[in-house]
């Protein structure tokens, strides 16, 4: 079996504690690279300041030999926050309003591109497999063809690809378009994505769909495209989340909401989560039940992430004062209905909260999967399971058909879901459950990564 090499832009080699970092990307690869060995490069996340990084940091760990470069002021400026953050990702997730588009920073993306490329070509043997993740890294492959390699390489985009009116907004679209087309496959999340970049190709009259869809041709070349839908190492992640509940931990935190009914959210801190319309919707319904005052904690997690950019240094503030306002509303000296917790929760917690939650809110605006509704869903008990309230524009909601599917822009909507999944009966939640349960133990990570490497590999 080919040596597997895995480029992405952050890399996060496991700590001793064994405890796994937040972040869906972390999660999920340390599995499927575990399981084949192989290299796992990218930016370390450090600055070397001004001056060029000195050579790799490699460190060995198990079957995965990790391979780290630092980058430079300049380059974690123009290249991460600058294009990748402040372009691409508002691209990706429709919010045209927020792609703040530079040259400078365009110019930087691609050079860091060709520095990782320069940086792994020394690594690669002819026959490895490489496969390069999400939106940091789409050029890649194209500076590794002009190095004259022939590898197979695969690229994977975590978060969505929007229709062709929203990309072809952003004045760099034919380049990302041609770094795109050198790869041998390239996986979305979803059949949505998967339409939207073909359609794309054949409206703007610059590609072609072929095979009913699982084949483009562009700029001169051929390649094969697909869906596949990220996932979670399901049955561990049920059987952790059923030790974790018997934890002192979680002893102490489900006493600490004392008998009322738990509601969790659970994300990183980015617009494209939709908290601050989930803290109105949770607000809503508290306002249209007010037989649940003092008989609910929401409890959000979430995270910071990318304080640098200013729109999340504003956002930091804005769900922190509304979550404040609603307390202070709504609550009383013995009742504190949101409790927001900034930071980041240790992962045995959080399997036990999702167990201990009766609702678990997963309400983004847009988001490519989001993890953290499968996590919610297995870590349920199957004799009395939580509902699901879920954001009809995750990806997830693609296979979750058992969750309540809400729009969250729709506030009331939110807040009715929220009422009747509190009411909900048991066998409704167990029909529910059981439907979404055995999806995701057929179609866990491993699945994910098969699918993915069987369909770069075969011809
Ligand atoms: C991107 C795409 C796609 C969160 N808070 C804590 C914590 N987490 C963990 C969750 C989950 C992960 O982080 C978040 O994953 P998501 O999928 O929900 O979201 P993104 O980080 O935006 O990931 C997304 C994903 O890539 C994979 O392709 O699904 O659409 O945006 O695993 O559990 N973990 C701990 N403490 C926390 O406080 N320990």
């Amino acid at each position: 079996m080919s040596r597997l090499v895995v480029v992405s832009n952050r890399v996060t080699v496991p700590q001793k504690s064994g405890d796994a970092p937040a972040g869906g990307l972390a999660v999920a690869l340390q599995a499927a690279l575990e399981e084949r060995g192989g290299i796992w490069m990218g930016w370390s996340g450090n600055s070397s300041g001004e001056r060029g990084p000195e050579k790799l940091d490699i460190r060995e760990h198990g079957n995965i030999t990790y391979a780290l470069t630092d980058l430079t002021d300049t380059d974690v400026e123009e290249y991460y926050h600058g294009f990748a953050n402040r372009v691409l990702w508002p691209i990706c997730h429709y919010r045209l309003d927020l792609a703040e588009y530079g040259r400078k920073e365009m110019a930087g993306y691609f050079r860091v591109n060709r520095f990782f490329a320069h940086k792994l070509a020394p690594l690669l043997k002819p026959d490895d497999i490489i496969w390069v993740h999400d939106y940091h890294l789409i050029p890649l492959a194209a500076e590794l063809r002009q190095m004259g390699f022939k590898n197979k390489i695969g690229f994977f985009l975590h978060i969505p690809w929007p229709p062709a009116d929203v990309l072809f907004a952003m004045p760099v679209h034919e380049q990302i378009m041609r770094g795109l087309s050198q790869y041998d496959l390239v996986g979305f999340q979803t059949d949505f994505d998967l339409d939207n970049f073909g359609g794309g190709l054949v409206r703007e009259g610059i590609g072609e769909r072929l095979e009913g869809g699982k084949k483009f041709s562009t700029y001169g070349r051929t390649f094969k495209g697909g869906a596949y839908s990220i996932s979670i190492e399901t049955k561990a992640f049920a059987e952790f989340a059923v030790k974790a509940s018997k934890s002192s931990m979680v002893r102490k935190a489900r006493q600490s909401v004392e008998g009322r009914d738990l509601i969790i959210g659970v994300d990183r801190l980015d617009y494209s989560k939709g908290i601050t319309q989930r803290i109105d919707g949770f607000e809503q319904f508290l306002k249209l039940n007010p037989a649940y005052q003092n008989k609910v904690t929401y409890l959000q997690v979430t995270p910071k992430s990318r304080s640098e950019v200013p729109e999340y240094e504003q956002m930091q503030r804005t769900v922190a004062e509304q979550a404040g306002r609603v307390n202070g509303a709504l609550g009383t000296v013995d009742w504190v209905p949101i409790r927001y917790v900034n930071r980041s929760v240790p992962r045995p917690l959080l399997a036990g909260l999702y167990r201990l939650a009766k609702i678990g809110l997963v309400t983004p605006l847009r988001d490519g999967m989001n993890l953290v509704a499968k996590e919610y869903v297995a870590a349920q008990d199957p004799e009395d399971p939580g509902v699901l309230v879920l954001s009809r524009f995750a990806g997830a909601a693609r296979e979750l058909s058992g969750a309540l599917l809400v729009n969250p822009y729709d506030i009331e909507g939110t807040a009715h879901a929220i009422a009747r999944g509190l009411t909900m009966s048991l066998d409704e939640r167990k029909q529910r459950w059981e439907k979404m349960m055995e999806h995701l133990l057929k179609y866990d990570i491993n699945r994910w990564c098969d699918d993915f490497l069987k369909d770069l590999t075969e011809e």
